[in-house]
């Protein structure tokens, strides 16, 4: 009865207006599991092929028709009859009839959305919640969220070049409690940012605001100060973390990086000295692709400067890869990995990599993309794997919101769930 009896795919959009792809998986006794599968715009070289029309003609060539056939034609009838609880056997099988190492001949996006359809089916058919079913253990621990709320870089038409600023509200105890502070900073945020931004205030893909300012670092102080404003001390009830996606600023030829909204040049060693100076001013929490994916010496430059006082998030560094994780250990660089589990392709990877990370004692962030859509599976997620930090963008905007609220939801259901770890 728990065998998958038929898997469809249609074309919707993301929180862009860019075309994804929405999976539903059926069981043979009609239980059902949808995932909509998420976006990313500044992605990683290393990630797995997200898979598009090109057709000019349709979407600015983004459409995902040929995604959504090869579910409907070509996965559904070679995963007919299979056992819904061996998500490693759906996996595998799926990597296999790919047959490709990044995916790209069926597409990651169509791979993911079976995959994680297939999860959230086997979940129902349990009888059980998708954090539950997937849970390492019965001990759930605090999920903190790193609220995204001033956007820049390719995710906002603004001065700013770091992509995402972010708030850590690191002295609550529960979900409910933090999502609260965090919404109370936002909301004293846009007073100040109306006063200091040189043009109207708008909002960035993620639903944070997309002020202009003088500079990259005015952000931060006026962070702090809106901190404060609300009724909360920096550094005790929140730190900050950056999100810089470098990689967007690699010259790979030149070894240096190209700021494009400052213009500014500069080489590794002025880069991390950035870094260093930011983390000497500023109560911060992580650095997130603060060097390129490709610059693995500026990487270990920066490891050996700041791993001990801050996280080094590797998020285009890692792709959520195992390979690639596993060659930043090696190398000892960076100390935290950002997951999205679009990056790879499919949940047991996604598991794998985690894993990898916590035997490693990297800091885990379960991530959303950019493009995004009102699916709350990354709640789940991070629930279910007991990871510390959640990044889903600002209290704003339905698609993200609907992350938090997910967290919401789970820590009812569970109230034993919110001890802090
Ligand atoms: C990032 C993400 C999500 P994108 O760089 O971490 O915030 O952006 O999905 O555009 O890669
Ligand atoms: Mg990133």
């Amino acid at each position: 009865m728990n065998t998958i009896k038929q898997i469809k795919a249609r074309e919707i959009l993301d929180s862009r207006g860019t075309p994804t792809l929405e999976v539903e998986v059926i069981l043979e006794n009609n239980i059902t599991g949808t995932f909509s599968v998420p976006s990313g715009a500044s992605t990683g070289i290393y990630e797995a092929y997200e898979l598009r029309d090109n057709d000019k003609n349709r979407y600015n060539g983004k459409g995902v028709l040929k995604a959504r056939d090869n579910v409907n034609n070509i996965i559904s009838s070679h995963l007919k009859g299979m056992d819904i609880f061996n998500q490693k056997a759906i996996d595998e099988a799926l990597i296999k009839l790919d047959g490709t190492k990044n995916k790209s001949n069926l597409g990651a996006n169509a791979i993911l959305g079976v995959s994680i359809a297939c999860a959230k089916a086997a979940a129902k058919a349990k009888g059980l919640s998708t954090y539950e079913y997937l849970s390492y253990s019965n001990n759930y621990s605090m999920v903190y969220p790193t609220m995204n709320v001033i956007n820049g870089g390719v995710h906002a038409l603004n001065t700013l070049d770091i992509q995402e600023f972010m708030i850590v509200p690191i002295s609550a105890e529960t979900i409910s409690e933090a999502i609260h502070m965090c919404v109370n900073v936002f909301y004293t945020l846009k007073i100040l940012l109306k006063k200091h931004s040189t043009s109207s205030l708008g909002y960035g893909d993620e639903g944070g605001f997309a002020p202009n300012l003088e500079n990259d670092e005015k952000a931060l102080e006026i962070l702090i100060e809106a901190i404060k404003q609300s009724g909360y001390t920096p550094n005790i009830d929140f730190k900050l973390a950056i999100d810089a996606a470098s990689s967007e600023w690699y010259d790979t030829n030149k070894g240096s990086y190209y700021l494009p909204k400052s213009k500014k040049i500069l080489t590794k060693e002025e880069l991390v000295s950035f870094w260093e100076n930011i983390v000497n001013k500023y109560p911060i929490l992580s650095i997130e692709d603060g060097m390129s994916e490709d610059d693995i010496e500026g990487w270990k430059l920066l490891s050996d400067k700041l791993k001990d006082k801050v996280l080094l998030v590797g998020d285009d560094l890692f792709v959520t890869n195992k390979e690639r994780l596993a060659m930043g250990i090696n190398n000892n660089i960076a100390n935290a990995i950002l997951i999205k589990v679009n990056q790879i392709g499919t949940l047991s990877e996604t598991l794998e990599t985690i894993n990898l990370a916590k035997q490693n004692n990297y800091e885990v962030i379960i991530s959303h993309r950019s493009g995004e859509t009102n699916d709350d599976f990354i709640s789940d997620l991070v629930v279910a794997t007991n990871s510390r930090y959640i990044k889903t963008g600002a209290p704003n905007r339905g698609e993200r919101v609907a992350k938090y609220n997910r967290l919401l939801q789970i820590e009812e259901e569970k109230n034993e769930l919110y001890e802090p770890v």
